[in-house]
């Protein structure tokens, strides 16, 4: 098991990795800029480092500085959290050249699904059902034609480099099609790079399922079930559930034992999160996330595993703590994106926290790094806490989730709460009933 661990992130995301190397009685590091000395994970870690400037660019992405923070402290792993350089494969690959064990899937893994081309041509070999589309890059416009005519219309056309909702480009005619491919690949290139681009058959209203898998490192991998995330804004996940209210047991255990068998035939090590759009029925694959993700905590209620320790279990050699036998799932959990913004704009607000009191009873956990009296600094995204709720059902954990969201106080800066206050009374939210678009659709219904 490794001595010390060095967390190259910031936030609730540090704080939560931190509380798991506390408990597995590993040694912490946390690297920090100079905005965010006052945070809670940074007075709770063993040794903390100052490694730049606010910007990003200068300190949680600088590669070399966090380097030589682990060979100044001896940090023998380092876990990345998610964002920053969770999904570097370049960061993944000089840590490993210099002894240095990166707690998450191996470059080459990570470079594959980071080129979208190369993660659905991979789905595929691997048994995953793949949205209908071009087999690869698309560039003249008429094998365009030939392969929208093929799958048929409305197509969607979306960068290699893309993900996350950036860069795609919907057509709905032969006549938009040409139109489309041309905007979609320059956008792409200025974007990211690269201009290449594919093109999918456009799912109208679809939801966002994903499942959860993990790699032992060791040639087996298990699934731990889904999560539905098509409560979204502008590609930014709000509120997030487990189970689906979509799926029934058999379509969970299918596509589980389907991710799963292929995350060991890849031989990936580590949390993997397979996203799926999910209509009529149908699973279809668009992309995969090599990291932990925000909303791991909505699989660590409804499961009762902790993934940040299998996260440095499997990283260590150590294999998973469960087999797929052992995995049972318990009632439901509900995850609320709490965010320093404007409840309706959406527009950050950084500023002082004059009072923060988190919910507290039975079923509730609150996941943030922040306190009555901390500043939060503009240069950072606006998350601030999760709330995440357990039930027995889903009606129980609607029931506590209004009680928990009446609790919730925090003063001094706006909060993303009020939404969530609206949408736990809704009676479509209430049935489960909502696909990708609901939650812009209803923002769009509700503006004065
Ligand atoms: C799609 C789609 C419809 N059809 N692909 C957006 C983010 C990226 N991860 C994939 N996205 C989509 N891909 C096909 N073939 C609709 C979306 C999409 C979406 C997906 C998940 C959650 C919210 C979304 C909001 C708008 C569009």
């Amino acid at each position: 098991m490794f001595q010390k661990i060095l967390i190259a992130n910031r936030g609730e995301i540090a704080l939560r990795v931190l509380r798991a190397c506390k408990e597995l009685g590993i040694q912490t590091v946390v690297v920090h800029s100079t905005a965010d000395a006052d945070a809670m994970h940074v007075r709770l870690a063993d040794e903390s480092v100052c490694i730049g400037p606010p910007a990003a660019r200068d300190s949680y992405l600088n590669i070399h500085q966090i380097v030589a923070a682990c060979e100044i402290t001896g940090a023998d792993a380092v876990h990345p959290g998610y964002g920053f350089l969770s999904e570097n494969a370049k960061f993944a690959d000089i840590l490993k050249a210099h002894g240095i064990t990166f707690i998450g899937p191996s470059g080459d893994h990570i470079r594959i699904m980071g080129d979208k081309i190369e993660a659905k041509r991979t789905a595929k070999r691997l048994g995953i059902p793949v949205v209908p589309g071009s087999e690869g890059a698309v560039s003249d416009p008429a094998d365009a034609r030939r392969i929208a005519a093929e799958i048929g219309y409305p197509v969607i056309i979306k960068a290699t480099a893309g993900g996350g909702g950036r860069g795609m480009k919907v057509a709905r005619s032969e006549e938009d099609l040409v139109q489309a491919l041309q905007t979609a690949s320059t956008e792409a290139g200025a974007a990211f790079g690269n201009d290449e681009v594919y093109i999918e058959k456009y799912l109208e209203k679809p939801r966002h399922i994903e499942v959860q898998v993990f790699g032992d490192g060791i040639g087996g991998a298990i699934h731990l079930g889904e999560r539905d995330c098509s409560l979204q804004r502008r590609h930014q996940k709000v509120w997030e559930e487990a189970p689906s209210p979509a799926l029934n047991a058999e379509e969970r255990e299918r596509i589980g034992a389907t991710c799963a068998k292929a995350i060991a035939d890849l031989g990936y090590s580590g949390a993997g999160t397979i996203e799926f759009l999910y209509e009529n029925g149908e699973f279809y694959f668009i992309e995969m996330n090599t990291r932990l993700q925000v909303e791991h905590p909505v699989t660590e209620a409804i499961t009762g595993i902790d993934l940040v320790h299998e996260q440095i279990r499997v990283a260590s050699g150590a294999g998973l703590s469960v087999t797929q036998d052992e995995v049972r799932f318990q009632g439901h959990a509900i995850e609320c994106r709490i965010n320093a913004e404007d409840p309706r704009t959406f527009t950050p607000s950084p500023g002082t926290i004059t009072h923060f009191h988190t919910p507290g009873g039975l079923g509730i956990r609150v996941d943030s790094g922040v306190y009555s009296g901390y500043k939060i600094p503009p240069y950072y995204d606006s998350l601030i806490g999760k709330l995440i709720v357990h039930g027995r059902n889903r009606v129980e954990c609607m029931m506590r989730l209004r009680r928990a969201l009446d609790e919730f106080v925090v003063d001094g800066i706006k909060t993303t709460l009020p939404l969530f206050r609206d949408l736990v009374g809704n009676p479509d939210i209430a049935n489960g009933d909502y696909d990708i678009h609901w939650l812009e659709n209803y923002l769009a219904d509700e503006e004065p």
